[in-house]
């Protein structure tokens, strides 16, 4: 199977969206995680550190590259020559607000958007729940992989 994208803020990284990238990966010949840039959101994470973390853990994926993007996702898909890409679900709340987008791609560049159904056990898991949690004071360690539980006790931390 040829290649596929896995965009998104990814700020930071939670162990649902790790779960969707260790499923995909071995499914498409490459799978590229691809950090958009909003310009008019600031994020906790620059987009250097996000792009940092998720490499680091997604080292045991051989076929997984991490890159950045800036502009519409098509026009990223486009100058790669790739047609696909994967999203995670946690249920009908993502799927509403992922539709109109897949169908968008679809109608701008041919771009085929497949969904993976997250484990039940992170439906409940974002980066901005997890963000709100830990800045109240509350433990979030299960729902991140290690090294961005470190790094976001050490930013919370400054
Ligand atoms: N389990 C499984 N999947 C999850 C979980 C979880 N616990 N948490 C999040 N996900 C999924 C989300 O459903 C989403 O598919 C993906 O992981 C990324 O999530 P986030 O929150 O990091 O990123 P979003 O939703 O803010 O990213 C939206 C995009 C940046 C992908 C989108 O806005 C986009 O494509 N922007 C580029 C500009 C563009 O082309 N705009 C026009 C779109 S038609």
């Amino acid at each position: 199977m040829a290649g596929a994208v896995c965009p998104g803020s990814f700020d930071p990284l939670t162990r649902g969206h790790l779960f969707v990238i260790e499923r995909c990966a071995p499914r498409f010949s490459e799978l590229v995680v691809l950090v958009t840039v909003n310009p008019s959101k600031s994020g906790l994470f620059d987009i250097d550190e996000r792009v940092a973390l998720i490499t680091e853990c997604t080292s045991h994926l051989p076929n997984v590259r991490v890159d950045r993007w800036q502009g519409l996702l098509v026009d990223y898909l486009r100058t790669h020559e790739l047609t696909t890409v994967v999203k995670g679900l946690r249920g009908a709340v993502d799927f509403e607000y992922e539709m109109p987008m897949a169908t968008m791609n679809r109608d701008l560049a041919d771009v085929e958007t497949y969904f993976m159904l997250t484990e039940p056990r992170w439906a409940h898991v974002s980066s901005s729940l997890v963000k709100e949690v830990a800045r109240l004071g509350g433990d979030v360690e299960a729902f991140l992989p290690p090294p961005v539980f470190a790094a976001l006790g050490a930013k919370l931390a400054q």
